[in-house]
């Protein structure tokens, strides 16, 4: 009922001709897939590139990052029209870089998740704990705390419009991944927390895991039964273990 995603976080790789070349090796490789969405999220840069080549493709578009207001004095940002106008399908929002690097705070995103909804754009909200907040036990606070947060001023009937990516913060670029009952527990307690707000639109909601997923751990994450898909890191900038992931779902 609900279709998986795999999508792409390319993170800041890609010059235009690095795009265009990775996309044109990408798309015969997609062309029978079916089974799933599949996106690629690249640098602002490279966004026009990459909606032009994938158009009329399967292949979604998605931002990095975005500001919650429509424009303004916010030298250096983006917005979600300015999104919307490119025809970019999507945005990823709190992505653990941006909260650790860039200072993203959970008061940011109750702004920005709403503002891309109402642009038109599709919304991969991350939430994920750190290395000391898991070793402390405090796991679920710290999902509760970014999942409430993130999600407060979306209208209950776009709940399930929302996807949310858990990342657990220590297995993103580091090669560690969460085991399967880790990552099980995490992804339905993701989905408990949007039941707490609506439980119909909870069995919309698309809940990806993201963090060291890989050709060889693949299949067994996708099959839990609370992951509707992945958000994947240094494996989607090959284009072999990109396609790899795509065909284990
Ligand atoms: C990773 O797997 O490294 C990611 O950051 C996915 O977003």
């Amino acid at each position: 009922m609900r279709t998986p995603l795999i999508a792409g976080n390319w993170k800041m790789h890609g010059t235009v001709a690095e795009t265009d070349e990775r996309i044109a090796a990408l798309l015969p490789r997609l062309s029978t897939v079916d089974h799933a969405d599949v996106a690629i999220c690249v640098p602002f840069t490279a966004l026009q590139a990459a909606v032009d080549s994938t158009r009329g493709s399967q292949l979604g578009v998605f931002a990095q990052n975005m500001h919650h207001e429509p424009q303004g004095a916010f030298t250096g940002e983006v917005s979600a029209p300015m999104l919307a106008e490119l025809e970019v399908g999507g945005v990823v929002l709190g992505h653990s870089e941006r909260r650790t690097y860039f200072g993203e705070t959970d008061r940011a995103l109750q702004l920005k998740v709403p503002a891309a909804l109402e642009a038109g754009l599709q919304v991969i909200l991350c939430v994920g704990e750190t290395e000391e907040e898991r070793e402390k036990g405090d796991t679920e606070r710290r999902l509760r705390h970014q999942v409430q947060e993130g999600l407060e001023k979306v209208p209950s009937d776009r709940l399930g419009d929302v996807i949310l990516a858990y990342e657990p913060v220590w297995a993103i670029g580091t090669g560690h991944v969460a085991t399967l009952e880790q990552a099980q527990d995490a992804l339905a307690f993701v989905r408990a927390l949007v039941a707490d707000r609506d439980k119909e639109q909870s069995k919309r909601s698309r809940i990806l895991y993201g963090g060291s997923m890989k050709p060889d751990n693949a299949a067994d994450l996708l099959a839990l039964p609370d992951c509707d898909g992945g958000l994947i890191g240094g494996a989607s900038l090959d284009v072999s273990q990109f396609t790899a992931i795509v065909e284990a779902v």
